[in-house]
Protein backbone atom coordinates (compact mmCIF):
# COMPACT_ATOMS: atom_id res chain seq x y z
CA UNK A 1 0.00 0.00 0.00
CA UNK A 2 1.56 3.68 -0.68
CA UNK A 3 0.47 6.83 -0.30
CA UNK A 4 -0.74 8.45 -3.66
CA UNK A 5 -2.13 11.60 -3.26
CA UNK A 6 -1.67 14.50 -0.91
CA UNK A 7 -4.15 17.46 -1.04
CA UNK A 8 -4.48 20.57 1.28
CA UNK A 9 -8.09 22.36 1.69
CA UNK A 10 -8.22 25.66 2.65
CA UNK A 11 -11.68 26.76 3.68
CA UNK A 12 -13.31 29.75 5.51
CA UNK A 13 -17.05 28.68 6.80
CA UNK A 14 -16.94 32.01 9.13
CA UNK A 15 -13.10 30.72 10.14
CA UNK A 16 -10.15 29.61 8.35
CA UNK A 17 -9.32 26.00 7.99
CA UNK A 18 -6.42 24.17 6.40
CA UNK A 19 -6.72 20.74 6.10
CA UNK A 20 -4.51 17.85 5.12
CA UNK A 21 -6.16 14.49 3.03
CA UNK A 22 -3.97 11.81 2.12
CA UNK A 23 -5.44 9.29 0.04
CA UNK A 24 -3.97 5.55 -0.50
CA UNK A 25 -3.50 3.36 -3.43
CA UNK A 26 -6.42 1.43 -1.95
CA UNK A 27 -8.79 4.53 -2.00
CA UNK A 28 -8.61 4.40 1.95
CA UNK A 29 -8.31 8.63 2.93
CA UNK A 30 -7.14 10.18 5.96
CA UNK A 31 -7.69 13.83 7.25
CA UNK A 32 -5.25 15.79 9.45
CA UNK A 33 -6.01 19.82 10.66
CA UNK A 34 -3.32 21.82 9.31
CA UNK A 35 -4.51 25.43 10.84
CA UNK A 36 -2.11 28.02 12.51
CA UNK A 37 -4.26 31.00 13.13
CA UNK A 38 -2.83 33.68 11.01
CA UNK A 39 -0.45 31.82 9.27
CA UNK A 40 -2.40 29.54 7.26
CA UNK A 41 -1.16 29.73 3.92
CA UNK A 42 2.67 29.43 5.42
CA UNK A 43 1.47 26.03 6.27
CA UNK A 44 -0.04 25.00 3.02
CA UNK A 45 3.10 26.50 1.23
CA UNK A 46 5.55 24.25 3.54
CA UNK A 47 3.17 21.24 3.21
CA UNK A 48 2.80 21.58 -0.58
CA UNK A 49 6.53 22.82 -1.84
CA UNK A 50 8.13 20.95 0.73
CA UNK A 51 6.44 17.80 2.39
CA UNK A 52 3.82 16.40 0.01
CA UNK A 53 6.51 15.57 -2.89
CA UNK A 54 8.74 13.62 -0.21
CA UNK A 55 5.64 11.55 0.63
CA UNK A 56 4.51 10.18 -2.53
CA UNK A 57 4.78 6.41 -2.97
CA UNK A 58 5.48 5.65 1.30
CA UNK A 59 3.74 2.93 3.13
CA UNK A 60 1.37 5.22 5.08
CA UNK A 61 1.44 2.77 7.41
CA UNK A 62 5.14 3.81 8.14
CA UNK A 63 3.73 6.37 10.82
CA UNK A 64 6.98 6.68 13.12
CA UNK A 65 8.92 6.55 10.65
CA UNK A 66 7.57 9.53 8.00
CA UNK A 67 7.30 11.52 11.63
CA UNK A 68 11.24 11.34 12.01
CA UNK A 69 11.80 11.73 8.40
CA UNK A 70 9.80 15.31 8.38
CA UNK A 71 11.62 15.81 12.11
CA UNK A 72 14.79 14.72 12.04
CA UNK A 73 15.37 14.24 8.46
CA UNK A 74 14.34 18.07 7.88
CA UNK A 75 17.87 19.25 9.38
CA UNK A 76 15.95 22.46 10.49
CA UNK A 77 13.83 21.41 13.39
CA UNK A 78 10.64 22.63 15.79
CA UNK A 79 8.79 25.93 15.36
CA UNK A 80 4.97 26.03 14.92
CA UNK A 81 4.51 26.30 10.77
CA UNK A 82 7.15 22.78 10.75
CA UNK A 83 5.22 21.07 13.64
CA UNK A 84 1.96 22.43 12.40
CA UNK A 85 2.91 20.43 9.37
CA UNK A 86 4.07 17.46 10.95
CA UNK A 87 1.30 17.14 12.69
CA UNK A 88 -1.38 16.79 9.77
CA UNK A 89 0.03 14.55 8.34
CA UNK A 90 0.13 12.43 11.65
CA UNK A 91 -2.86 12.65 12.06
CA UNK A 92 -4.12 11.85 8.95
CA UNK A 93 -1.90 8.58 8.49
CA UNK A 94 -3.24 7.38 12.13
CA UNK A 95 -7.10 8.07 10.41
CA UNK A 96 -5.82 6.01 7.36
CA UNK A 97 -4.45 3.41 9.79
CA UNK A 98 -7.67 3.10 11.75
CA UNK A 99 -9.94 3.10 9.00
CA UNK A 100 -7.39 0.38 7.86
CA UNK A 101 -7.63 -1.86 11.17
CA UNK A 102 -11.49 -0.87 11.54
CA UNK A 103 -11.27 0.97 14.69
CA UNK A 104 -11.23 4.22 16.20
CA UNK A 105 -7.64 5.30 16.66
CA UNK A 106 -8.17 5.32 21.11
CA UNK A 107 -8.31 1.40 20.44
CA UNK A 108 -5.36 1.52 18.78
CA UNK A 109 -3.55 3.56 21.04
CA UNK A 110 -3.96 0.88 23.67
CA UNK A 111 -7.96 1.48 24.26
CA UNK A 112 -9.73 3.29 26.72
CA UNK A 113 -9.37 5.18 29.86
CA UNK A 114 -12.31 6.58 30.54
CA UNK A 115 -16.02 7.11 29.02
CA UNK A 116 -15.44 10.21 27.68
CA UNK A 117 -13.76 13.66 28.22
CA UNK A 118 -14.52 16.57 31.17
CA UNK A 119 -14.36 19.59 28.74
CA UNK A 120 -14.81 23.45 30.17
CA UNK A 121 -16.64 25.90 28.58
CA UNK A 122 -15.89 29.80 27.98
CA UNK A 123 -18.43 32.04 30.07
CA UNK A 124 -17.30 35.64 28.35
CA UNK A 125 -18.77 38.64 29.81
CA UNK A 126 -18.19 42.64 29.04
CA UNK A 127 -18.73 43.14 32.83
CA UNK A 128 -18.40 41.33 36.47
CA UNK A 129 -22.67 40.59 36.32
CA UNK A 130 -22.28 39.67 32.11
CA UNK A 131 -19.90 36.57 33.10
CA UNK A 132 -21.48 35.77 36.42
CA UNK A 133 -25.07 34.69 34.10
CA UNK A 134 -22.75 33.51 31.60
CA UNK A 135 -21.28 30.86 33.75
CA UNK A 136 -24.79 30.01 35.07
CA UNK A 137 -25.92 29.44 31.52
CA UNK A 138 -23.06 27.11 31.37
CA UNK A 139 -23.74 25.27 34.46
CA UNK A 140 -27.56 24.78 33.68
CA UNK A 141 -26.18 23.77 29.81
CA UNK A 142 -24.48 20.64 31.72
CA UNK A 143 -20.86 21.87 32.28
CA UNK A 144 -19.09 20.67 34.86
CA UNK A 145 -16.16 23.16 34.24
CA UNK A 146 -15.96 26.69 33.38
CA UNK A 147 -13.49 29.75 31.92
CA UNK A 148 -14.36 32.66 32.90
CA UNK A 149 -13.54 35.75 31.19
CA UNK A 150 -14.57 39.79 31.28
CA UNK A 151 -14.49 42.95 30.33
CA UNK A 152 -12.22 45.30 32.54
CA UNK A 153 -13.15 48.63 33.72
CA UNK A 154 -10.93 51.15 32.29
CA UNK A 155 -10.18 48.98 28.62
CA UNK A 156 -11.96 48.93 25.85
CA UNK A 157 -11.49 45.28 24.78
CA UNK A 158 -10.01 42.54 26.42
CA UNK A 159 -8.80 39.22 25.19
CA UNK A 160 -11.51 36.42 25.95
CA UNK A 161 -15.02 39.00 25.42
CA UNK A 162 -16.39 39.54 22.38
CA UNK A 163 -18.90 42.41 21.27
CA UNK A 164 -21.32 40.49 22.65
CA UNK A 165 -22.64 38.00 25.64
CA UNK A 166 -21.32 34.70 25.04
CA UNK A 167 -19.33 33.74 21.54
CA UNK A 168 -15.61 35.09 21.46
CA UNK A 169 -13.62 34.55 18.28
CA UNK A 170 -10.32 36.23 18.32
CA UNK A 171 -9.25 36.28 15.04
CA UNK A 172 -10.67 39.14 12.59
CA UNK A 173 -10.91 39.45 8.58
CA UNK A 174 -8.59 41.59 7.49
CA UNK A 175 -5.05 43.20 9.38
CA UNK A 176 -4.32 42.55 13.00
CA UNK A 177 -6.78 44.47 15.11
CA UNK A 178 -5.07 46.85 18.33
CA UNK A 179 -6.02 46.42 21.28
CA UNK A 180 -4.70 48.58 24.60
CA UNK A 181 -3.82 46.74 27.76
CA UNK A 182 -3.12 47.88 31.41
CA UNK A 183 -2.01 45.25 34.25
CA UNK A 184 -2.48 47.12 37.18
CA UNK A 185 -6.50 47.39 35.86
CA UNK A 186 -6.80 43.97 35.15
CA UNK A 187 -5.18 43.00 38.42
CA UNK A 188 -7.45 44.92 40.64
CA UNK A 189 -10.97 43.64 38.73
CA UNK A 190 -9.96 39.56 38.65
CA UNK A 191 -10.01 38.79 42.13
CA UNK A 192 -13.60 40.25 42.32
CA UNK A 193 -14.62 38.74 39.02
CA UNK A 194 -14.01 35.18 40.46
CA UNK A 195 -15.29 36.27 44.31
CA UNK A 196 -18.85 36.95 42.69
CA UNK A 197 -18.49 33.84 40.25
CA UNK A 198 -17.91 31.52 42.95
CA UNK A 199 -20.25 33.08 45.37
CA UNK A 200 -23.21 32.93 42.58
CA UNK A 201 -22.06 29.14 41.64
CA UNK A 202 -20.66 27.16 45.05
CA UNK A 203 -17.75 25.23 45.65
CA UNK A 204 -18.59 22.38 43.21
CA UNK A 205 -18.43 23.82 39.57
CA UNK A 206 -14.38 24.10 38.37
CA UNK A 207 -13.45 27.64 37.11
CA UNK A 208 -10.36 28.12 34.91
CA UNK A 209 -9.16 31.56 33.54
CA UNK A 210 -6.35 32.51 30.63
CA UNK A 211 -4.34 35.02 31.75
CA UNK A 212 -3.32 35.34 28.43
CA UNK A 213 0.70 35.94 28.53
CA UNK A 214 -0.08 39.24 29.90
CA UNK A 215 1.66 39.08 33.22
CA UNK A 216 5.30 39.01 34.29
CA UNK A 217 6.41 36.37 37.13
CA UNK A 218 5.72 37.98 40.10
CA UNK A 219 2.27 39.38 39.00
CA UNK A 220 1.39 36.02 38.26
CA UNK A 221 2.09 34.62 41.67
CA UNK A 222 0.47 37.87 42.97
CA UNK A 223 -2.67 37.01 40.65
CA UNK A 224 -2.58 33.44 41.97
CA UNK A 225 -2.07 34.28 45.68
CA UNK A 226 -5.20 36.56 45.09
CA UNK A 227 -7.58 33.85 43.36
CA UNK A 228 -6.34 31.01 46.11
CA UNK A 229 -10.11 31.78 48.09
CA UNK A 230 -11.47 30.97 44.90
CA UNK A 231 -10.21 26.97 44.39
CA UNK A 232 -9.11 27.68 40.75
CA UNK A 233 -9.30 24.79 38.17
CA UNK A 234 -6.04 26.34 36.64
CA UNK A 235 -4.80 29.58 35.69
CA UNK A 236 -3.67 29.53 32.40
CA UNK A 237 -0.68 31.19 30.50
CA UNK A 238 0.40 33.31 33.24
CA UNK A 239 3.07 34.83 31.65
CA UNK A 240 5.40 33.90 28.74
CA UNK A 241 6.53 30.44 28.65
CA UNK A 242 9.75 30.70 26.74
CA UNK A 243 11.56 30.97 29.70
CA UNK A 244 10.69 27.64 31.41
CA UNK A 245 12.80 28.76 34.68
CA UNK A 246 10.31 31.76 35.20
CA UNK A 247 7.74 29.86 36.47
CA UNK A 248 9.45 29.19 39.82
CA UNK A 249 9.11 32.23 40.73
CA UNK A 250 5.42 31.94 40.73
CA UNK A 251 5.44 28.48 42.40
CA UNK A 252 6.92 29.35 44.87
CA UNK A 253 4.01 32.53 45.59
CA UNK A 254 0.76 30.57 44.79
CA UNK A 255 -0.90 27.02 44.97
CA UNK A 256 -3.65 27.89 42.25
CA UNK A 257 -2.64 25.49 39.79
CA UNK A 258 -0.63 26.23 36.18
CA UNK A 259 -1.58 25.50 32.69
CA UNK A 260 0.99 26.49 30.05
CA UNK A 261 1.26 25.37 26.52
CA UNK A 262 -1.30 26.41 23.50
CA UNK A 263 1.80 27.93 21.98
CA UNK A 264 4.14 25.25 22.17
CA UNK A 265 5.07 22.97 19.78
CA UNK A 266 7.34 20.39 20.81
CA UNK A 267 8.42 18.43 24.28
CA UNK A 268 11.15 20.83 24.30
CA UNK A 269 9.09 23.55 24.96
CA UNK A 270 7.65 21.96 28.22
CA UNK A 271 10.29 19.89 29.54
CA UNK A 272 11.68 21.65 32.28
CA UNK A 273 8.45 23.08 32.96
CA UNK A 274 7.35 19.13 33.42
CA UNK A 275 10.59 17.81 35.14
CA UNK A 276 10.38 20.34 37.75
CA UNK A 277 6.60 19.95 38.57
CA UNK A 278 6.25 24.21 37.66
CA UNK A 279 3.13 23.54 35.92
CA UNK A 280 0.07 20.99 36.49
CA UNK A 281 -1.59 20.81 32.91
CA UNK A 282 0.20 21.04 29.93
CA UNK A 283 -1.91 22.26 26.78
CA UNK A 284 -0.22 21.48 23.45
CA UNK A 285 -2.40 20.21 21.23
CA UNK A 286 -2.57 18.03 18.44
CA UNK A 287 -2.49 20.03 15.59
CA UNK A 288 0.69 22.45 16.93
CA UNK A 289 3.21 20.24 18.23
CA UNK A 290 3.73 17.31 15.77
CA UNK A 291 0.01 15.44 16.13
CA UNK A 292 -0.34 12.30 17.78
CA UNK A 293 2.95 10.81 17.32
CA UNK A 294 4.88 13.55 19.97
CA UNK A 295 1.82 14.41 22.02
CA UNK A 296 1.47 10.51 23.18
CA UNK A 297 5.51 10.96 24.16
CA UNK A 298 4.82 14.11 26.08
CA UNK A 299 1.86 12.98 27.79
CA UNK A 300 3.62 9.84 28.36
CA UNK A 301 6.77 12.30 30.19
CA UNK A 302 4.34 14.56 31.88
CA UNK A 303 2.32 11.51 33.82
CA UNK A 304 6.01 10.97 35.63
CA UNK A 305 5.51 14.41 37.11
CA UNK A 306 1.59 14.14 37.35
CA UNK A 307 1.46 16.45 35.32
CA UNK A 308 -2.10 15.80 33.21
CA UNK A 309 -3.19 17.15 29.83
CA UNK A 310 -5.34 20.37 29.06
CA UNK A 311 -5.49 20.55 25.59
CA UNK A 312 -6.12 23.82 23.98
CA UNK A 313 -9.91 23.86 22.09
CA UNK A 314 -10.58 27.08 20.80
CA UNK A 315 -12.20 27.50 17.34
CA UNK A 316 -9.27 27.56 15.25
CA UNK A 317 -8.73 23.99 16.45
CA UNK A 318 -10.91 22.19 13.09
CA UNK A 319 -13.39 19.31 14.47
CA UNK A 320 -10.24 17.12 12.82
CA UNK A 321 -8.28 18.17 15.18
CA UNK A 322 -10.77 18.17 18.17
CA UNK A 323 -11.92 14.34 16.66
CA UNK A 324 -7.80 13.72 17.41
CA UNK A 325 -8.07 14.90 20.76
CA UNK A 326 -11.20 12.70 21.25
CA UNK A 327 -9.41 9.83 20.56
CA UNK A 328 -6.52 10.98 22.36
CA UNK A 329 -8.64 12.02 25.79
CA UNK A 330 -10.38 8.80 25.64
CA UNK A 331 -6.64 6.63 25.84
CA UNK A 332 -4.29 9.02 27.61
CA UNK A 333 -4.09 7.71 31.69
CA UNK A 334 -3.12 11.38 32.89
CA UNK A 335 -6.01 13.34 30.88
CA UNK A 336 -6.98 16.15 32.68
CA UNK A 337 -9.50 18.32 30.66
CA UNK A 338 -9.91 19.53 26.93
CA UNK A 339 -11.29 22.97 26.33
CA UNK A 340 -13.94 23.34 24.24
CA UNK A 341 -15.83 26.47 22.27
CA UNK A 342 -17.98 24.95 20.42
CA UNK A 343 -17.93 25.42 16.05
CA UNK A 344 -20.27 27.49 14.09
CA UNK A 345 -23.12 25.01 12.79
CA UNK A 346 -21.14 25.94 9.28
CA UNK A 347 -17.73 24.56 10.52
CA UNK A 348 -19.64 21.44 11.69
CA UNK A 349 -21.25 20.80 8.25
CA UNK A 350 -18.13 21.16 6.93
CA UNK A 351 -16.60 18.59 9.15
CA UNK A 352 -19.32 16.29 9.86
CA UNK A 353 -18.00 14.09 13.12
CA UNK A 354 -18.78 11.33 15.79
CA UNK A 355 -17.79 13.29 19.01
CA UNK A 356 -20.35 14.75 20.83
CA UNK A 357 -21.16 17.04 23.65
CA UNK A 358 -23.34 15.15 26.25
CA UNK A 359 -23.43 16.57 29.91
CA UNK A 360 -20.25 18.21 29.61
CA UNK A 361 -18.26 15.72 28.28
CA UNK A 362 -17.12 14.88 25.16
CA UNK A 363 -18.04 11.36 23.99
CA UNK A 364 -17.82 9.36 20.88
CA UNK A 365 -19.72 6.23 19.85
CA UNK A 366 -17.74 3.09 19.95
CA UNK A 367 -16.86 1.99 16.61
CA UNK A 368 -16.12 4.36 13.76
CA UNK A 369 -13.54 3.78 12.30
CA UNK A 370 -9.89 6.33 12.52
CA UNK A 371 -10.53 10.14 13.95
CA UNK A 372 -14.05 9.90 13.26
CA UNK A 373 -14.30 13.17 10.66
CA UNK A 374 -14.95 13.85 7.04
CA UNK A 375 -14.88 16.97 5.46
CA UNK A 376 -17.56 17.93 2.86
CA UNK A 377 -15.52 18.94 0.01
CA UNK A 378 -18.23 20.98 -2.03
CA UNK A 379 -19.22 22.90 0.85
CA UNK A 380 -15.85 23.63 1.94
CA UNK A 381 -14.91 25.08 -1.85
CA UNK A 382 -18.01 27.47 -1.34
CA UNK A 383 -16.82 29.56 1.33
CA UNK A 384 -12.97 30.47 0.16
CA UNK A 385 -9.94 31.05 2.14
CA UNK A 386 -9.98 34.82 3.78
CA UNK A 387 -7.13 37.03 4.55
CA UNK A 388 -7.88 37.00 9.14
CA UNK A 389 -5.49 37.57 12.40
CA UNK A 390 -5.52 37.64 15.84
CA UNK A 391 -5.33 40.95 17.61
CA UNK A 392 -2.46 42.87 18.47
CA UNK A 393 -1.49 44.04 21.92
CA UNK A 394 -0.01 47.85 23.10
CA UNK A 395 0.32 49.53 26.57
CA UNK A 396 -0.73 53.01 27.26
CA UNK A 397 2.31 54.45 25.90
CA UNK A 398 2.15 52.50 22.68
CA UNK A 399 4.31 49.89 23.00
CA UNK A 400 4.01 46.48 21.67
CA UNK A 401 3.22 44.04 24.69
CA UNK A 402 2.14 39.92 24.29
CA UNK A 403 -1.59 39.46 23.13
O1 LIG B 1 -5.91 32.83 21.90
O2 LIG B 1 -6.89 29.97 20.02
O3 LIG B 1 -7.25 29.25 25.62
N1 LIG B 1 -7.51 29.65 24.54
C1 LIG B 1 -6.89 30.65 23.93
C2 LIG B 1 -7.31 30.97 22.52
C3 LIG B 1 -6.13 31.47 21.67
C4 LIG B 1 -6.41 31.27 20.22
C5 LIG B 1 -5.16 31.52 19.40
O4 LIG B 1 -5.28 31.07 18.10
O5 LIG B 1 -6.00 31.24 24.50
O6 LIG B 1 -8.35 31.92 22.52
CO1 LIG C 1 -5.36 30.17 26.22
Amino acid sequence: MKIERLQTIVTCPGRNFVTVKITTSDGVHGLGDATLNGRELAVRAYLEEHVFPCLVGRDPRDIEDIWQYLYRGAYWRRGPVTMTAIAAIDMALWDILGKLAGMPVYRLLGGRSRAGLMVYGHANGRDHEEAVDEVRRHVEAGYQAVRVQSGVPGLDKVYGVGPAAGFYEPAQKGLPPEERWDTALYLRHTPELFRKVREAVGPDVHLLHDAHHRLTPIEAGRLGKDLEPYRLFWLEDPTPAENQESFRLIRQHTTTPLAVGEVFNSVWDCKDLIREQLIDYIRSTLVHAGGITHLRRIADYAALYQVRTGFHGATDLSPVCMAAAVNFGLWAPNFGIQELMPHSALTDAVFPHAYRFDKGFLVMDDEVPGLGVEIDEALAAQHPYERAYLPVARLRDGAMWNW
